[in-house]
């Protein structure tokens, strides 16, 4: 495995990346992203300042060309966030859109704007930069949340994204002739390794919609879009707008696949999108550190509540408590942890050998956090996970104790914790609750909202603030989250 997008030179005339009204083929595309490459060879890591925009996904197909690894940034980053990043990551430049602000973090870095020529290319195969040979060469550091501390850079290889692209285009029957359309960050796995290198890798388009909306998947799916990937946030919308938007119920019928991922999608939207279009949605199962584990097939049996049957050369198991016994049968009684093992899987968090470590079960097996029963036919279904200190909003992954640090370095707070609460639209919403240091002057929730947001992330930020006069503790004084329920 050499080129992992071959469309680049193969198929020159043919559609590959839409956002707005701004388009390449696949020959401009490489004729934006070759001259880019050959600017950042040599480079070991390239930050790419992850707008929802053409330059994003050109400034990546660049980092991948010139074998240098991307480290998507997302970019309404919060000071603290961005300052962990590029201090754990060191990238040797930043890729960004010409017209692009960059917040003060990023000033120490070279920029390198990213060009996106009205017309440029083709190129031939053998003018493109020779990308490395090394299957296990980084190709993306993606940083995701953990329960405590700042979020872990996942060093993803080559052949993670190979396999598991190619792992999809089985189960799927993705083809060079879908054209996939979708609204997700390209800062996340979904949105950026399949939503964008995924389509690529097959030799077809990508149409993105700049923000999630309901207007722009009708729009897209009527007018040639064969494929839809979403979070269930947004499959969510879907089902509510459907009763009394027809021209939305047309186009998902018209669509060749429907995917979410990224949390569970309730069988109760499950049902009502299928009722008002004839169209399952297709559930896969995923993580940063493993891209893509399972996936009901689009010829296979639609069972919603599960997540379908481990893809092409991903090995599953669940395992018991002590993290290596594997749990046998099938039913609800066998319940276990899922672990996976495969060539979908990371590297290594970058710079956290002790995390690292941490996370493999002996055997080289991933630990997930997941937790699961299987039918007796084995399709997997995901019950919970271990850790209640990780919270599932909008398809975000949020670890409580980063929430809770920096609520701390809030000057109107003297306790805090944060728990996850069911929410109809994001699945789960973050929830603070709050000791005040002055009972008679506690912080706003708007204010603690503002304040989580700029030094992180604004999904990372409280949607529901409860004031307490002390934090339910046992005798070694950890705090009982449990007993944080509105009522308790
Ligand atoms: C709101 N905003 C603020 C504040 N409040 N900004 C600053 N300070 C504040 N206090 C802004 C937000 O930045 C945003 O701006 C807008 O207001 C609305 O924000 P929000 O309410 O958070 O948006 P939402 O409507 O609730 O978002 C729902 C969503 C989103 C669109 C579904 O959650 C989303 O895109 N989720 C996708 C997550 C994802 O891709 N996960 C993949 C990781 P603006 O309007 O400008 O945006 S998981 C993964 O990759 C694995 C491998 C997997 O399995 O897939
Ligand atoms: P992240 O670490 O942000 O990549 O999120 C990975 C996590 O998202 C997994 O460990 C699961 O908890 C969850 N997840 C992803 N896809 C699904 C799905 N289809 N159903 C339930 N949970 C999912």
């Amino acid at each position: 495995m050499t080129r992992l997008l071959p469309a680049l030179t193969d198929t020159p005339d043919r559609p590959a990346l839409r956002f707005g009204d701004r388009a390449l083929t696949y020959g401009e595309l490489a004729g934006a992203a070759s001259p880019l490459a050959g600017r950042i060879a040599g480079a070991g890591r390239v930050a790419v300042w992850a707008t929802p925009t053409l330059e994003t996904a050109v400034g990546v197909v660049a980092a991948l060309l010139a074998g240098a690894a991307a480290v998507p940034v997302n970019p309404k980053s919060g000071d603290r966030e961005l300052g962990h990043i590029v201090r754990d990551s060191a990238p040797d430049a930043v890729l960004a859109a010409p017209d692009a602000e960059l917040p003060p973090a990023l000033a120490g870095l070279p920029r390198i704007d990213i060009d996106v020529p009205a017309s440029a290319g083709p190129v031939d195969a053998a003018s493109l930069p020779v990308e490395p040979t090394d299957p296990e060469a980084p190709a993306f550091v993606v940083y995701t949340s953990g329960t405590t501390g700042p979020p872990k850079g996942a060093v993803l290889p080559r052949r993670a994204v190979s396999s598991t692209l190619d792992a999809l285009q089985d189960a799927w029957r993705w083809t060079a002739d879908d054209t996939l359309v979708h609204g997700l960050p390209l800062f996340h796995v979904h949105g950026l390794i399949l939503g964008v290198i995924g389509p690529l890798r097959r030799g077809g388009e990508v149409r993105h919609l700049g923000r999630f909306s309901t207007e722009g998947v009708t729009r897209e799916l009527s007018t040639g879009a064969t494929m839809l990937f979403g979070v269930p946030t947004m499959y969510h919308r879907i089902a509510e707008a459907l009763p009394t938007d027809p021209e939305l119920a047309k186009a998902l019928s018209s669509a060749r696949l429907l995917v979410s991922g990224s949390a569970a999608l309730p069988v109760h939207d499950h049902e009502r999108i299928s009722s008002a279009t004839g169209q399952r949605v297709v559930e896969r199962y995923g993580m940063t550190e493993t891209l893509m584990n399972t996936s009901v097939r689009a010829d296979g049996e639609p069972r919603p509540g599960t997540v379908g049957v481990p893809l092409p050369g991903v090995e599953l198991r669940l395992a018991e408590d002590d993290g290596v016994t594997e749990v046998t049968g099938a039913g609800p009684e066998a319940v276990g942890e899922i672990q996976v093992r495969g060539p979908n899987l990371f590297l290594h968090y970058l710079n956290r050998p002790d995390a690292t470590e941490a996370a493999f079960a002996p055997g080289g097996w991933f630990r997930t956090g997941d937790v699961a029963v299987r039918d007796a036919d084995g399709y997997v279904r995901i019950i919970g996970r271990k850790a209640t200190d990780l919270i599932k909003s909008g398809g975000y992954k949020i670890g409580a104790g980063e929430i809770e640090n920096a609520l701390l370095e809030h000057p109107a707070v003297k306790e805090a914790a944060v728990t996850g609460a069911p929410d109809p639209d994001l699945g789960e919403q973050v929830v603070a609750w709050i000791v005040p240091a002055d009972a008679a002057h506690p912080p706003t929730q708007e204010d603690l909202a503002n304040h989580v947001a700029a030094r992180l992330s604004p999904h990372k930020r409280p949607r529901t603030v409860h004031y307490l006069e002390a934090l339910p503790r046992n005798d070694m004084g950890k705090i009982l989250k449990r007993s944080l329920t509105p009522n308790g």
